[in-house]
């Protein structure tokens, strides 16, 4: 045990040097986020609101078609975003009874690695628990080997190995192209993605991804710092060796009513991914784009905008703009970044997106917390769960 704490240090040290550390000597070399893949009720209704909604392109799909019979999965692209939409064909499929517990939800966040194997074999060793014996799966296109642990909740991490393969996806799916083809929004790639977990829960899981996972802690928000009236809850920020991968934790805070981690759990029913941030370079743009096509944003008061530039000093854009959409912005020593974070994508009160522009900034809005924060109790408030 001694000798695999020091070994993890010692990765460690040599992995997070200066300037975020050198991926050839993290024992967990991450190229970024394969995809994500979501357990929803009705895949093809999925696949239209996010194509139609968010501007994502038709990829691939498995299902009776392609010779899979007990699921249908479309896969849908935007840049360096791909979503997997997953749904069971009978009620007796263990699909089935993820979206029963769960209701729409992310599965995996599926992470792209050079070697599927030893990504398994390494994280096992630190004491991660299987959730999928590395396997190679094959076709015409070539290979992809393919591995998963387990994560918080029903949640897993998949590593997906795609040296050898020139199909569109993955062995199993065709290629997926219909004739209706709303444009893109300008959704280039996964940012970060948000896990909640339970009361007094996110040391564990961010013991998980320092020991197991070799990730370091780069942001802690105590509840001190992020409980309004209400909302009260901790947050940790995770980051792989090269930056790529940051991984947010959040566990509810005693505040003065029910925080919005706890809404979360009970009406997840367990602990799961809270939100995905999604990066744009022109948020104006992408944003006014989701809203002509019907998604639902959070708003905050037009008082935030009073003193914005006071709080951030300059900033390229017009302010105007940012007032009518409700953008947020912040600062931190290395830039800015402006971020907006969408309603609950489904009718229970838990999975959404944020859409972020970082301007240099590395951090994730505290700045921003309080009006945030507030502007989810007052949708808490609507929903009866304050
Ligand atoms: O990911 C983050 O840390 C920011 C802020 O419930 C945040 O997007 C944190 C918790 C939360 C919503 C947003
Ligand atoms: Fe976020």
């Amino acid at each position: 045990m001694e000798t695999l704490t020091k070994d993890i240090e010692k990765d460690n040290s040599l992995s997070f040097g200066e300037g975020g550390g050198e991926a050839a000597t993290d024992f967990l070399p991450l190229n970024g986020t394969d995809h994500i893949e979501f357990y929803v009720g009705n895949a093809k209704q999925a696949a239209h609101f996010y194509k139609t909604a968010f501007g994502f392109q038709d990829l691939a799909y498995a299902g009776p078609e392609t010779g899979v019979r007990d699921r249908a999965s479309y896969v849908l692209q935007q840049e360096k975003i791909r979503l997997v939409l997953t749904t069971p064909l009978h009620s007796d499929h263990p699909i089935s009874e993820h979206i029963k517990k769960h209701g729409d939800g992310v599965k995996s966040i599926s992470l792209w690695v050079d070697d599927a194997y030893d990504a398994f074999k390494q994280t096992i060793k630190r004491g991660a628990e299987p959730y999928l014996e590395p396997q190679t799966i094959t076709d015409e296109h070539g290979e992809v080997r393919i591995s998963g642990i387990k994560l918080y909740g029903e949640t897993v991490h998949m590593f997906i190995e795609r040296k050898n393969y020139s199909g569109v996806f993955m062995p199993g799916y065709q290629e997926w192209k219909s004739e209706y083809n709303p444009g893109p929004t300008g959704l280039l790639y996964v940012d970060h993605c948000v896990g909640n977990v339970g009361w007094n829960k996110m040391n564990d899981w961010v013991n998980f991804y320092e020991d197991i996972m070799g990730f370091r802690n780069i942001l802690t928000f105590d509840d001190k710092m992020i409980s309004t009236e209400y909302s009260a809850l901790m947050s940790k920020v995770m980051s792989n060796g090269n930056g790529f991968v940051k991984f947010p934790i959040n566990e509810p805070a005693e505040g003065k009513k029910k925080s919005q981690i706890e809404e979360y759990l009970e009406f997840y029913e367990g602990e799961g991914v809270q939100h995905m941030a999604l990066a744009t370079h022109d948020i104006v743009k992408t944003v006014t784009d989701l809203k002509s096509r019907g998604v639902e944003f959070l708003t905050v008061p037009n008082t935030y905008y009073d003193d914005l530039l006071d709080r951030v000093g300059h900033i390229d854009e017009d302010l105007e703009p940012l007032k009518q959409l409700g953008i947020l912005v912040d600062r931190d020593d290395e830039g800015y970044l402006l971020q907006i974070f969408t309603k609950p994508v489904e009718d229970r009160p838990t999975v959404f997106f944020e859409i972020i522009q970082r301007k240099g900034a590395k951090s994730f809005g505290a700045g921003n917390f309080k009006a945030l924060f507030e502007a989810i109790e007052r949708e808490q408030e609507l929903r009866g769960n304050l």
